[in-house]
């Protein structure tokens, strides 16, 4: 029975990937860690096993692999391109050091790993439409940093020890589950949510700022799927591009308002807009579709509908509105 560990269990992937992985699995077989608990459910407390740590503690985390016999590590512990550029120390601290850690437990007792890497890796000198799987990496921003700094330490520990530590550069990530916290791409999620909401919402991008973007469904299928792959069958070792949307705040907002008419929004781009103009508006994924079959479902059309749907179920249980009350969800 496979034992998996997932790092950054709280945030806006490891909420989401912890749940899948649980069906597939077992509750019992995969053990949340985090600096804190996880927080309640629908008013229910979150299924143990969990784990309370701080990934820059290598004894906490060689304990918690020895304790359940870990066999697979999701490593999702890190800070984001936003709080990176406000916390630059800390943020190389979290994300190098924790990663190593887990390169070097894994390595210790021959586990398989999943790193997510970013489009953030990518800056000013890199094609910015379709850029290459291969191409300039000069990213601009701590976490952009980390996150090549880590590609190139996961692709050394392959080459060198033969470590099976698998990474995607994740774009953007939208989902309605848990909210994200310190990303630039933010303004998708809070997008949504206030139009779900029936207010009206300013953007801390401009409006035509097109970026990578992917569903968090997607992202979680695409996840699994890597790591699912025949070890063969992968060509790419530091990190592979996986494309699904891209779109810019305008085209967002359009989008919202095919179902809510009357949402308006407006722009006041803040120092994340400098962050957002170094990244690509879309990538190459050929290697990811050839390697290892990534095939992405959501458009932007269907994944608005899918999260103002969710997020207005959301605002009506926030309210304690009854079955009885609710108007037709996204339409
Ligand atoms: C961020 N959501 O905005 C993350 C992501 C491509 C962006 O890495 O920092």
């Amino acid at each position: 029975m496979s034992r998996i560990l997932v790092t950054g269990a709280n945030g806006q992937i490891g909420s989401e990937l912890v749940e899948v992985l649980r069906e597939r699995h077992g509750p019992s077989q995969v053990v949340r860690l985090d600096l804190k608990p996880p927080p309640a459910a629908n008013g229910r407390p979150s299924s143990p096993p969990f784990e309370v740590a701080d990934v820059r503690n290598r004894d906490a985390l060689a304990d918690v692999i020895a304790h359940y016999e870990i066999e697979e590590i999701y490593h999702l512990a890190s800070l984001l391109s936003a709080t990176g550029e406000q916390h630059p120390d800390r943020a190389w601290d979290v994300n190098m050091s924790g990663l190593k850690h887990v390169l070097d437990l894994a390595r210790e007792h021959d586990l398989q790993v999943f790193w997510p890497s970013s489009i953030a890796v990518f800056g000013p000198s890199t094609p910015r439409h379709n850029t290459p799987q291969s191409t300039v990496l000069d990213p601009t921003t701590m976490y952009g940093v980390t996150k090549r700094s880590g590609e190139l330490l996961c692709q050394y520990y392959y080459r060198r020890h033969g470590l099976d530590v698998r990474s995607l550069r994740y774009p953007g990530l939208v989902s309605h589950k848990t909210a994200p916290g310190g990303g630039t791409t933010d303004y998708a999620v809070d997008m949504l949510a206030r139009a779900a909401a029936g207010e009206e919402y300013t953007c801390f991008l401009g409006p035509d700022v097109r970026l990578p973007m992917m569903y968090m469904p997607d992202a979680i299928a695409g996840t699994l799927a890597l790591m699912d792959a025949d070890a063969g069958a992968l060509s790419v070792r530091d990190s592979y591009n996986a494309g699904a949307l891209s779109f810019s705040p305008a085209e967002l907002a359009a989008a919202i308002q095919e179902h809510v008419p009357g949402f308006t929004c407006t722009y006041a781009p803040d120092e994340r807009q400098r962050i957002a103009d170094n990244w690509p508006a879309s990538v190459d994924d050929t290697a990811a579709r050839a390697d290892w079959g990534w095939a992405p479902e959501h458009s932007l059309e269907a994944m608005t509908v899918d999260m103002l749907s969710h997020l207005r179920e959301g605002t009506r249980e926030q309210r304690g509105v009854g079955r009885e009350e609710q108007g037709s969800p996204g339409a």
